[in-house]
């Protein structure tokens, strides 16, 4: 064995030692958040419907089904988004209502 082994024998990084590196994955996943709408005594139930078919994108199916589903349990998921996506949604939403003088409430929630 040469001198400098012998030397180096159970140091860190010394003979038999080996560095394992690992590169950390590039890809992050974003935090998502939900976006609900919640029940109240006064705002039609089609004008729900029209604002899961206009900012949620829902067919009319769906739109009735999460707004029924708002209307008996309190609260429902519009969907699921990032964060920047969910806050406009919530502030197109709350906007929308407002004009049409609606009490419609719709927050986000992370997930
Ligand atoms: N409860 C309302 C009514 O009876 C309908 C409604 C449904 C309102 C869902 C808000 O998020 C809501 N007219």
């Amino acid at each position: 064995m040469a001198d400098d082994d012998r030397k180096r024998r159970g140091e860190p990084g010394g003979p038999g030692t080996a560095v394992i590196t690992k590169t950390k994955s590039q890809t992050k996943k974003p935090n998502m958040y939900r976006v609900l709408i919640l029940n109240d005594d006064y705002t039609p139930m089609e004008f729900v419907v029209h604002i899961l078919e206009r900012f949620f994108s829902k067919d009319h199916e769906a739109a009735t089904r999460i707004m029924l589903h708002v209307h008996h349990h309190g609260i429902g998921e519009c969907g699921i988004y990032t964060y920047e996506v969910a806050e406009t949604k919530v502030t197109q939403v709350m906007d929308f209502a407002r004009k049409h003088q609606h009490p419609l409430q719709c927050v986000m929630e992370k997930k």
